[in-house]
């Protein structure tokens, strides 16, 4: 029997969704939708892994193999996952607050590993489900319900962070622009390695500042400047300058190089995934030691 093609009813899930009205997670979740179904996927086929906040509800909306984790801890469960199976691809997602203010350790050592994944940032530039506390991509002086006078923090300038990390891929999208942001998620998950993939999202309830009109305007398609992926330090000045223009596509694509599982020595030339050589070991012998 041939197997029926992906579709979007094999990803449907009755549940409700709980996000705000206009908040940038329908775009993005009809955007991984999407994109899975194109990369011919099934729901078995794939492992998507939640960090906790709005976007994490995700996880309830749709079907398939799904893990929702500790928040700011998304990374280093999915990496785990991607290196005891590397057949089946995993997508990791998390806001600003899980992946820039409390796990960003787990972003730079699986950034500088090179772990084969994809990792998608939903960029609202706050802590959202934990009502608007100000994240540390949040804007200098904004108004938070945790800083009614203005923050004081100066914000991380997150993508030449990113770019500091020597990334082999790097896109950035806008949830008001699905067809496109289709498109980057299937490069992301088609690239070997790491892919780091920031949206930029309205956030109706919270974010006043970088609103879905103003992205709208401000956002434009690398792919109408003629813009050359390979170009390291081009890559760089598009994606940290946003002053006048927000670009977006995918901004810096390094290919050929070995991700970690093909870096190791010990694991060359070895026909087994990780998954398959767990078994049960008997200890009793072991523990006698210590009787
Ligand atoms: C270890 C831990 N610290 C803090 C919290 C409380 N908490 C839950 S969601 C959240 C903020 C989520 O913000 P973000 O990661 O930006 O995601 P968003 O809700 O904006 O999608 C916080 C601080 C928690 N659940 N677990």
């Amino acid at each position: 029997m041939i197997p029926s093609k992906a579709s979007a009813q094999d990803y449907h899930s009755e549940n409700l969704c709980t996000w705000c009205d206009g908040c940038g997670n329908y775009g993005i979740h009809s955007a991984i939708k999407r994109a899975l179904i194109e990369l011919g996927l099934k729901p078995y086929q794939v492992l998507l892994c939640f960090d906790v906040g709005c976007h994490g509800n995700m996880s309830d909306k749709l079907l398939g193999y799904r893990f929702h984790g500790l928040h700011g801890r998304v990374i280093s469960l999915a990496s785990g996952a991607a290196l005891a199976n590397p057949d089946v691809p995993v997508i990791a997602l998390s806001g600003d607050g899980g992946c820039f203010s409390e796990g960003i350790g787990h972003l730079v050592h699986a950034m500088r590993s090179n772990y084969n994944m994809t990792f998608i940032l939903h960029n609202n530039s706050n802590y959202g489900l934990t009502t608007g506390q100000a994240s540390a991509l949040t804007p200098r002086g904004e108004q938070m319900n945790t800083s009614p006078l203005g923050t004081v923090e100066d914000p991380l300038n997150s993508m030449d962070f990113i770019f500091s990390l020597n990334p082999t891929f790097v896109a950035r999208g806008f949830s008001g622009n699905i067809r496109q942001l289709t498109d980057i998620i299937k490069a992301a998950v088609n690239h070997q390695g790491f892919s780091y993939v920031d949206i930029l999202q309205g956030c109706p309830t919270y974010n006043k500042f970088a609103t879905h009109e103003y992205l709208l305007g401000k956002c434009y398609d690398v792919k109408d400047a003629n813009h050359d992926t390979s170009d390291f330090n081009q890559a760089r000045k598009i994606a940290t300058d946003t002053s006048e223009k927000i670009s977006t596509g995918v901004l810096y694509q390094a290919k050929g190089i070995p991700h970690f599982l093909e870096r190791l020595e010990a694991r060359k030339g070895v026909e087994t995934r990780l998954v398959d050589e767990v078994s049960e070991i008997n200890m009793e012998d072991y523990f006698k030691k210590f009787m």
